[in-house]
């Protein structure tokens, strides 16, 4: 009877380490779009790589019929790692920026940028700004002096609130959008501390709780057997 007490609660204990070891390792990564399993061309607003369902991608302009003037995909040397982002504003005369709506609750969100020339604008380049929304309200901001080589070689990052829509954007010198198509790539994304995220998993101490509540129980039944 003891034995058959034992095995069961063994049993218990290994079910529930298995199911908070999967748990953990399910939800501890991080997911990056590198595009590089993206087909080259142009798009429409409303952009999604294959890489992710999670990440959609406009641009802050919508006035064009043409998706050269929104979104593209391609490999551009030095301005990004193989294949990148670039977002067009399809107006010579004003500048536009990424939006990056998440589908999923997100508390991490980094990426890198390119193209970052001042050469390339007539206004110059002074800030890359990264912008994070709530359900419409801003609840963070990250800003970023760019090296202004033209090489992807920084990146700018948030962490801390909830987000469900991120904008960034290339600020020239008189605090405009800037007059060069900013690209983007490895977009990276994560939740930190929401339901499901990588600091929210059961943890060792509660499952140290667990083993002794069983414990507890296996004890106390087996002086219910003894008496
Ligand atoms: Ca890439
Ligand atoms: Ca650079």
């Amino acid at each position: 009877m003891q034995g058959t007490v034992v095995r069961v609660l063994w049993l218990v204990a290994t079910f529930f380490a298995v199911a908070i070891g999967a748990a953990g390792s399910a939800q501890a990564g991080l997911v990056t779009i590198d595009f590089e399993n993206d087909a080259t061309g142009f798009y429409f607003n409303g952009y999604q790589s294959p890489s992710s369902a999670d990440v959609v991608f406009s641009s802050t302009e919508s006035r064009s019929t043409d998706p050269h003037d929104y979104i593209s995909i391609d490999h551009f040397g030095q301005g990004s790692h193989g294949k990148g982002l670039a977002i067009s504003s399809g107006n010579p005369g004003l500048g536009a920026g990424l939006i990056m709506d998440f589908l999923k609750p997100t508390d991490f969100l980094s990426l890198e940028f390119g193209n970052d020339d001042p050469d390339q604008s007539f206004t110059g380049l002074k800030q890359v700004v990264l912008t994070l929304f709530s359900g419409g309200l801003q609840v963070g901001q990250s800003i970023v002096a760019p090296n202004k080589n033209g090489i992807m070689d920084q990146n700018i990052a948030y962490s801390g609130q909830f987000f469900d829509r991120a904008r960034f954007f290339f600020i020239d010198d008189f605090d405009f959008p800037a007059l060069v198509n900013p690209i983007v790539d490895n977009v990276a994304y994560q939740n930190h501390t929401g339901p499901g995220g990588i600091n929210n998993v059961p943890t060792p101490g509660g499952f140290l709780l667990f083993s002794i509540g069983l414990l507890a129980a296996y004890a106390r039944r087996k002086r219910l057997v003894l008496r």
